[in-house]
């Protein structure tokens, strides 16, 4: 079983996207385990991208993220970080296939509405940044036994 955190945007909040992203990962099957709207300090902002703080885009997703409202999710389930990335779809919105919330909804590489965690240890601990202990909740979907063999 995988933790691994989902931010909604700035621009996936204001273009009135998070029921639609929340929706596409639930139905896959994933489990929310925490979930809030929250501004960014720049603290925050700048502990969440500290491994981009030497590319030359660090700045725009600074003042981005810090730019208006998120919404936070933790997920849980088996393989969520892949499966969360795989709804997402392509860092790059034009590289991105339909069907995926990038490939349906966004264009620029700076504007592309989610982040997702990229492997199973950033999950922990992208959650753990974001949440309280808590902040999150442990419990099993009434539909999990249809989801999971
Ligand atoms: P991902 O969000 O798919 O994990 P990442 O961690 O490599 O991608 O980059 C974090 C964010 O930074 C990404 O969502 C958009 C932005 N970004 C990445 N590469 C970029 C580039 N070449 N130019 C501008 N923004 C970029
Ligand atoms: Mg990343």
């Amino acid at each position: 079983m995988e933790t691994t955190l989902l931010l909604v945007k700035p621009d996936g909040v204001q273009r009135g996207l998070v029921g639609t992203i929340i929706s596409k990962i639930e139905q896959r099957g994933l489990n929310i385990v925490g979930m809030k709207m929250l501004s960014v300090s720049n603290e925050l902002a700048e502990a969440h991208y500290a491994i981009h703080e030497d590319k030359p885009f660090y700045n725009g997703l600074i003042s981005y993220i810090t730019s208006s409202p998120v919404v936070a999710i933790a997920w849980q389930g088996n393989k969520a970080v892949s499966v969360l990335r795989q709804v997402l779809g392509s860092t790059n919105p034009t590289e991105a296939n339909p069907g995926t919330i990038r490939g349906d909804y966004a264009i620029d590489i700076g504007r592309n509405l989610t982040h997702g965690s990229d492997s199973a240890e950033n999950g922990k601990i992208e959650v753990n940044l974001w949440f309280t202990p808590e902040e999150l909740i442990e419990w099993t979907r009434n539909d999990s036994k249809w989801i999971f063999e």
